[in-house]
């Protein structure tokens, strides 16, 4: 039987020789980009190119306009719901636990394409031809950088920034437990190649526009506690901003992590009349995986999602009689 290791190292084996025997590529990730999942594609058809290979990046999803600062950015494709006429031969799946995760592109898989599974989540499914799953590490891009690294890929601070802004992302800005002393060597490593972390920062945390800090403000006026202060909640109804749907509300709930005493903050958006989408957070105790699954949600032990139907009222109640199991 062989070790995790070796199992590893076969891995990383096997996709080296597909990249180098294979010309034409697909690559795709989950919906929802987040940095990590734009990095680990980045810096993989950074490899690619490299190489001298074709390759085509198609994502059932639009990339958030805050993460357009991304060097290569501009190669991502919107899959449209038609088959591209490239006909890969391989698909390269970057940082999703399934293939559903990655939507529509899914579509294009037929018996003969090879399927390369590169992954950090705990629960990837191992549905690829080859798998490079390694649960532990901060980041898809941590990975993909070893990768990198051996092909002998020559590093450019344009890459140096994409691993950087990978790796700040998926640790929260180093403060998520999964940042490990690596995940910082790895940054170091990457600032002395270019990456600048002020700008880095400011383009990814300090650009907010005007409807949205209004939106911030918002919400933050619905606070509640509730369970003797150890859950609490904001909204943002439908009608509270002009447009929804412009509206950046990811990480409004994370300003609920600072409070003292809650042990479980969430947000509750109105993406559309009485469709809400929820945000689950968890400091330590509860597992909001496990609480979102409730309501066919997802996601990780301290961060989780799910979509529920109702007013807000409504929909905060059947949140509060799920969670006081939990708590
Ligand atoms: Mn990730």
């Amino acid at each position: 039987m062989e070790n995790t290791d070796q199992q590893h190292h076969r891995a990383v084996t096997q996709i080296q020789r597909l990249i180098q025997r294979e010309n034409d590529f697909l690559i795709s990730s989950h919906v929802n980009p987040d940095g990590d999942s734009i990095a680990s594609i980045l810096v993989f058809t950074s490899i690619l190119r490299h190489m001298g290979k074709s390759y085509r990046i198609l994502l059932d999803d639009d990339v958030p306009e805050k993460l357009d600062f991304m060097a290569g950015i501009g190669e991502i494709q919107r899959y449209d719901g038609s088959l591209p006429s490239l006909n890969p031969r391989v698909l390269i799946v970057l940082d999703s636990s399934n293939l559903e995760r990655i939507g529509r592109v899914a579509e294009i898989v037929t018996d003969g394409v090879e399927i390369i599974n590169i992954d950090h989540h705990p629960s990837n499914e191992g549905f690829g031809s080859h798998n490079l799953v390694l649960g532990k590490e901060s980041s898809t891009v941590e990975i993909v950088y070893d990768l990198f690294t051996a092909m002998n890929v020559p590093l450019s601070p344009d890459i140096a920034a994409l691993v950087y802004t990978g790796i700040l992302c998926d640790t929260g800005r180093f403060l998520f437990p999964n940042t490990t002393s690596r995940s910082l060597e790895i940054c170091s490593e990457m600032v002395k190649h270019g990456a600048s972390p002020d700008i880095i920062a400011k383009k990814l945390y300090f650009r907010m526009s005007h409807e949205t800090a209004k939106a911030l403000s918002a919400a933050l006026s619905t606070l509640e506690f509730h369970f003797d202060g150890t859950v609490s909640c904001i909204h943002l109804s439908n009608g509270a901003v002009s447009s929804i749907n412009d509206i950046d509300t990811e990480g409004f709930v994370d300003y609920l992590l600072a409070i003292d005493g809650t042990e479980v903050e969430f947000l509750m958006v109105e993406k559309e009349p009485g469709l809400f989408r929820i945000s689950f957070r968890s400091k330590s105790r509860v597992d909001v995986n496990d609480v979102a699954k409730n309501f066919g949600g997802g996601g990780h032990t301290r961060a989780s999602g799910c979509t529920l139907q109702g007013t807000v009222g409504e929909v905060k109640e059947k949140i509060l009689n799920v969670l006081k199991a939990y708590l």
